[in-house]
């Protein structure tokens, strides 16, 4: 093959690469030149078939094994992700088009993470012994079996993992289906997984689009599913899981409040509305795209926020200087160019940016709407691309009112410099993963997930373990049995 990052085969199953090629072609491209660099064969059902037979077969004896020597298997896995950072953070620039000065610091390093907690995590996963009298109960914490990850496009890596370690420290096993947009660094995770130990079968790549994704939710051999990825496809996944009342994750979409008071520093809260809108180009599921920002801080919020977007890096995203790459996929950039001129025909003021660069790739400038009002288009529907849209306010109570009106419930941001009033307004705020002073930290250790139409479950943390395990309790009786007949 003449691509330099074509994967040594399409699906990854049972410890090993295995192709086939009847599947059709997912040809992979490279967003910031829209040059092919690699294809893949989305999976036939006997692809399918493989990766839940070999899944099935190898979990039982995996959840069989002490957490702790699970545990080290996912903690050498961590420790050969950041080994080998540097060349998978090219990959995922690749895969994704996310400049290296991201992917270096927040992709494979996150994943790691991820392992790492996992696995430093699953030596401690214990039941309960409940004294009752004479009798007394126990409770085991069980593998849930066969778990499906299903992934976006936006942090492939970081995905793979972040459903795959607390899975695997749970005793679980695997099949994972990237995003058919970015279907190279999954591959890569899981290669290492086995690499570092874990028994053929455990973690299983297919790929394909939700073609493949819809079977392996109903497939009756898999016990739980956990989604990232938009909300119409998550009301399918979820709706579809229902019906073999199956566990799910469900790590959807979001049109975050993010609420600056005019007694915030103005320097970090331009900081936070930058991290909240334009890291990963606008893609990330948590973004505080509705800025809403007291009057009195309004004008002054807006000119430098113009003079700090001047200072993006916008260019090749292998350049290390760069620090704002281009879009995902030629077709994510059009349905991110169709809202800005929504935004410009509802009567939203344009700032800054809204235009696509002249040059190869899926670039758009880093875009800037104020003026903008509840009602609009741009205010209520996710975009995932470089858009923000700043509102005014006066009261702190009419704030939390309009950032509270909205379907979803993923993230929420507030600056201020008065402590009482972040915690305050925070309380009131509908939604699941918060911010005071900061936005879009995603440390491992706390729990991230959504509320509303954003979601269902937690990932990270000690309590994604409740999402990827099952308590079985036992009943155990030391006198006779006392039977009416
Ligand atoms: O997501 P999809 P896409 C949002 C964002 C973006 C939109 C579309 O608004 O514009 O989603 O992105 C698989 N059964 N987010 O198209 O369609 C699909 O193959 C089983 C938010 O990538 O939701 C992919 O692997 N699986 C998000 C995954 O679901 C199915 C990050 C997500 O696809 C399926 C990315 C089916 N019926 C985009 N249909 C976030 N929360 O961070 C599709 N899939």
């Amino acid at each position: 093959m003449p691509y330099p990052t074509q994967p040594t085969a399409s699906h990854f199953i049972n410890g090993q690469y295995v192709e086939d090629t009847s599947g059709a072609e997912i040809p992979v491209i490279y967003p910031a030149t829209g040059e092919q660099i690699a294809v893949v064969h989305e999976a036939t059902p006997s692809i399918v078939e493989q990766a839940i037979t070999s899944a099935k077969a190898a979990q039982k004896a995996w959840a069989a094994l002490s957490g702790t020597e699970r545990g080290r298997i996912l903690r050498r896995a961590a420790d050969m992700i950041r080994e080998r950072n540097h060349d998978l953070s090219v990959l995922e620039t690749y895969d994704t088009g996310k400049p290296l000065s991201e992917t270096l610091y927040v992709d494979a390093t996150s994943g790691a993470d991820a392992l790492e907690y996992f696995g430093g995590l699953a030596g401690s996963l214990t039941g309960e012994h409940i004294q009752l009298g004479e009798d007394w109960v126990y409770t085991r914490r069980e593998a849930l079996g066969l778990c499906v990850g299903i992934g976006a496009w936006n942090y492939p890596t970081q995905i793979a993992c972040w459903k795959g370690a607390p899975a695997l420290a749970c005793g679980n096993a695997m099949v994972f289906k990237p995003s058919e947009t970015t279907p190279l660094c999954a591959l890569k995770v899981a290669e290492i997984l086995h690499e570092a130990g874990l028994p053929a079968g455990l973690y299983n790549v297919i790929q394909g689009t939700g073609k493949v994704g819809a079977p392996l939710v109903t497939d009756p051999r898999v016990d739980k599913v956990s989604l990232t990825g938009s909300v119409p496809t998550g009301r399918k996944v979820y709706a579809a899981a229902a019906e073999g009342i199956k566990h799910v994750t469900m790590e959807l979409g979001g049109k975050s409040p993010l609420i600056i008071f005019d007694d915030a520093s103005l320097e970090d809260a331009v900081g936070g509305a930058i991290l909240a809108n334009f890291y990963s180009s606008g893609q990330v599921c948590s973004n505080g795209t509705r800025v809403f920002v007291q009057k009195g801080i309004k004008e002054a919020f807006l000119t430098r926020l113009h003079e700090r977007l001047q200072e993006a890096q916008i260019g090749d995203p292998l350049d290390e200087a760069t620090n704002f790459g281009p879009m995902v996929s030629e077709n994510q950039m059009k349905i991110v160019q169709g809202y800005i001129e929504k935004g410009k025909a509802e009567g939203a003021r344009l700032v800054c940016g809204g235009n696509a660069l002249p040059r190869d790739g899926f670039y758009l400038e880093p875009t800037v709407f104020a003026d903008v009002t509840d009602e609009m288009t741009i205010a209520r529907e996710e975009i995932f691309g470089p858009v923000m849209a700043v509102f005014d306010f006066d009261t702190e109570e009419e704030a939390i009112t309009r950032a509270n009106e909205t379907e979803f419930g993923l993230s929420a941001g507030v600056f201020t410099s008065d402590l009482t009033r972040g915690h305050r307004v925070i309380a009131q705020i509908e939604a699941g993963s918060c911010f005071i002073n900061s936005y879009n930290d995603a440390p491992v250790e706390a729990p991230f997930g959504g509320s509303k139409l954003s979601g269902v479950g937690r990932e990270n943390s000690k309590a994604a373990i409740e999402h990827y395990s099952q308590m079985k309790s036992v009943y155990v009786r030391m006198g006779a049995v006392d039977a009416p007949f």
